[in-house]
């Protein structure tokens, strides 16, 4: 680091906005655990600067991608993560609902696509499909593929095989969260491993399906952790093309239901280091945007968040009404990018 001598022999240093941004040239996957924690502990504006000029030499700062989600199986999973209204384990409001028919899901992904979504992201509340199911979720890939929509599915654990017939129907994302930090995981979820996680990844990854992995923040986890996340994921041979950031949607029922609730400038902050880390990726401002303000919202665009779900229905939960959306992006010169 330069530093600059001023005549009283005093020796100042350089503000860190004037340090070289080495992350931006190139991606990076050796990232220590203490150069996270570092970026963590910035200056909020400092690290807000950082992220945003990386965004710029990746991406045109002022488009975000939009992705409709629905939710085509609906409830009654045998996981037990601590915070999914889906689960068979927790006593919560929902109904379930068995695998819906294509035609259903087809009409569905119309009128996304209507409306300006770019991506369909179909959501099944399974631990893994079942054989026996695949080819009805391969034709649903077909059938969303042939409307001109990026197709993406999270349907639990893959197998090979799956995998392969899933990338077979065009599948162009599969969305497969890790959610926390390898330690703090089984606080949350004790009904599989991080492992299994990364092997169905590394399924994923190896088919060519491109990959769609995240987390959520506000689960009670520290700093370390959501760091550790980071770390795993910027870590990958090649980083997830999609990296969702989810604030915990609160659901009564739920062992997380009443989990303090997050420094929004803490998810802000996450959201920031994610985007100089994974400086290529579209990091997807996710669930919980009911409970974030119209600036905290544009904070979170600001630090390099570059897309979105769109539409009034996450899986289970609300998400902002769509006018509401389409008047903040109008108030913020945002467009939404064809991809
Ligand atoms: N069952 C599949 C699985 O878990 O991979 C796919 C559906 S699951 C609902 C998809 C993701 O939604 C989870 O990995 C989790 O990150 C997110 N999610 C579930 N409930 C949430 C909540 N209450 N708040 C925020 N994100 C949530
Ligand atoms: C992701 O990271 N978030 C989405 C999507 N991937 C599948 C799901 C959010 C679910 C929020 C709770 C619900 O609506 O059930
Ligand atoms: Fe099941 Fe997925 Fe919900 Fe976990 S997050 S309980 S695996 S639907």
């Amino acid at each position: 680091m330069s530093t600059t001598q001023v005549s009283d022999n005093h020796t100042i240093q350089p503000m860190v906005s004037e340090l070289p941004l080495q992350a931006v040239s190139q991606l990076r996957h050796d990232w220590q655990r203490s150069e996270i924690e570092a970026l963590f502990s910035l200056p909020f504006n400092d690290l807000l600067f950082k992220a945003q000029t990386v965004h710029r030499q990746f991406f045109d700062a002022n488009e975000v991608q939009i992705s409709t989600l629905l939710s085509i199986k609906t409830g009654g999973c045998a996981e037990d993560c601590g915070y999914c209204p889906q689960s068979a384990h927790y006593q919560t409001d929902l109904q379930r609902e068995k695998m819906m028919p294509v035609e259903a899901v087809v009409e569905a992904a119309k009128q996304a696509k209507q409306q300006g979504a770019s991506r369909f992201c179909m959501g099944a509340a399974w631990r893994e499909p079942k054989d026996r199911d695949m080819a009805e979720l391969a034709d649903m890939v077909e059938a969303v593929k042939d409307l001109g929509m990026e197709t993406c599915m999270t349907l639990g654990m893959l197998t090979d095989q799956q995998t392969r017939q899933l990338k077979d129907a065009g599948l162009d994302y599969y969305n497969h969260n890790l959610d926390t930090s390898e330690e703090y995981y089984d606080q949350i979820i004790t009904t599989r491993t991080y492992q299994d996680r990364l092997d169905t990844l590394q399924r994923v990854r190896e088919a060519g399906i491109n990959v769609c992995c995240g987390g959520i923040l506000g689960m009670g986890e520290s700093v370390n952790d959501r760091a550790g996340l980071l770390q795993t994921l910027a870590n990958m041979p090649k980083h997830p093309e999609s990296v969702p950031i989810n604030l915990l949607v609160q659901v009564e029922g739920t062992p997380l239901a009443t989990t303090d609730k997050l420094d929004p400038l803490d998810f802000v902050r996450t959201l920031a280091v994610a985007r100089i880390m994974m400086p290529s990726s579209r990091v997807r401002l996710s669930a919980g945007r009911t409970d974030m303000s119209d600036e905290m919202q544009t904070l979170c665009f600001l630090a390099g968040a570059n897309s979105v779900f769109y539409g009034e229905k996450l899986l289970t939960t609300d998400n902002p009404e769509s006018s509401h959306d389409r008047q903040l992006f109008k108030r913020l010169g945002i467009n939404a990018s064809p991809s």
